[in-house]
């Protein structure tokens, strides 16, 4: 799919998911290299660039895009003519999506083990690496059962529901706001992230630190199934996590909208998790407490300051 075509696809949500929308670039990035008849290496690179920076500017939350695309342009680094900048990015683009797909597997497996036979679980939004977790635990022949909340207001549930219909597991389908009326039928929460910070705060679905907050009151745990480029490595050094405010009229209907000129919408589409009620994260490299984020991002971002600044540069939040 071309850059522009992927692009108009991640702003609508019609591709969506941390890890889809990080997997759709890095495909946009192979195929946009692979149609550029540039001349000199250096006018292959700015029209890598310019590709970059809009899926980049794309979602601004999700940390996931800018990662993907980082690892996938580094494949621009040291080369010397056009065609090996086209082979670097083809292959690195290659091998992040397969990376992901085995971080997906590899989170489930892991997941799964801390799902016990007769559980109840709680998800919110439709997290693929959260459901990958569920879903295998159901394959294993456990019997659980599973809470999904609505996902006001772009409904991201209905997708959950029709997936665990699929795999067979039993489901129970609530609004948002009766998270708190069922929180004592459940054993454990699991909900995918955004985006996670240095200090392992998690940055997932709007609704989430409800979620995690009745959790922690009622005692249930609550574990975040994050690959690990889902780790922000521009935290270490400050920088906050944009959280995307999405348009009024997915909330309230502009006709109504119009009728109340003293009514503000606000439709922040993701918040802010501490650490302090995130029991687990289960990475593909395993389950870290969330305290212990600082050693995904050096170990597995091979983040330091130089790296930060040659390739975050192109980063739409950069210097706000
Ligand atoms: P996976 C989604 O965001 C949800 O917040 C979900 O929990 C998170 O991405 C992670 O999704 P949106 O695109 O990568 O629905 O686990 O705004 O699929």
């Amino acid at each position: 799919m071309s850059v522009p075509e992927t692009a108009k696809k991640i702003k609508s949500m019609e591709i969506r998911g941390a890890g889809r929308i990080a997997r759709a670039a890095a495909e946009a990035l192979r195929d946009h290299a692979l149609s550029l008849k540039a001349r000199s290496t250096d006018s292959f690179r700015q029209e890598m660039q310019l590709a970059a920076a809009e899926l980049v500017a794309t979602r601004p939350t999700a940390v996931s895009l800018p990662n993907a695309v980082h690892y996938v342009m580094a494949g621009l680094d040291d080369a010397l003519t056009a065609d090996e900048a086209q082979v670097g990015v083809v292959n690195r683009a290659e091998r992040f999506i397969q990376s992901s797909q085995h971080a997906v597997e590899k989170i489930a497996e892991f997941g799964a083990r801390h799902i016990r036979d007769g559980d109840v679980l709680l998800t919110h939004c439709n997290s693929e690496v959260a459901l990958g977790c569920i879903i295998e635990a159901h394959r294993q022949g456990k019997e659980i059962e599973v809470f999904a909340t609505e996902v006001r207001p772009r409904n991201q549930g209905h997708i959950t529901i029709r997936t665990l219909n699929d795999a067979g597991i039993k489901t129970n389908f609530i609004v948002d706001s009766a998270v708190r009326s069922f929180i004592n039928d459940v054993d454990l929460v699991i909900v995918g992230a955004d985006a996670v910070t240095v200090n392992g705060a998690v940055v997932n679905k709007i609704g989430t630190s409800q979620v995690a907050h009745t959790a922690a009151e009622a005692r249930v745990n609550m574990i975040v199934a994050a690959e690990t480029y889902k780790f922000a490595p521009r935290t270490v050094v400050g920088e906050l996590i944009r959280i995307e405010e999405r348009p009024p009229g997915e909330v309230l209907a502009d006709e109504i909208a119009k009728t109340l000129p003293h009514v503000t919408v606000r439709n922040p589409a993701f918040d802010v998790t501490p650490a302090e009620y995130i029991d687990l994260i289960v990475t593909e490299q395993g389950a870290i407490p969330p305290q212990m984020a600082y050693v995904i991002i050096r170990e597995y971002l091979g983040w330091d300051i130089a790296e930060f600044h040659k390739t975050f540069d192109m980063h739409p939040g950069n210097g706000e």
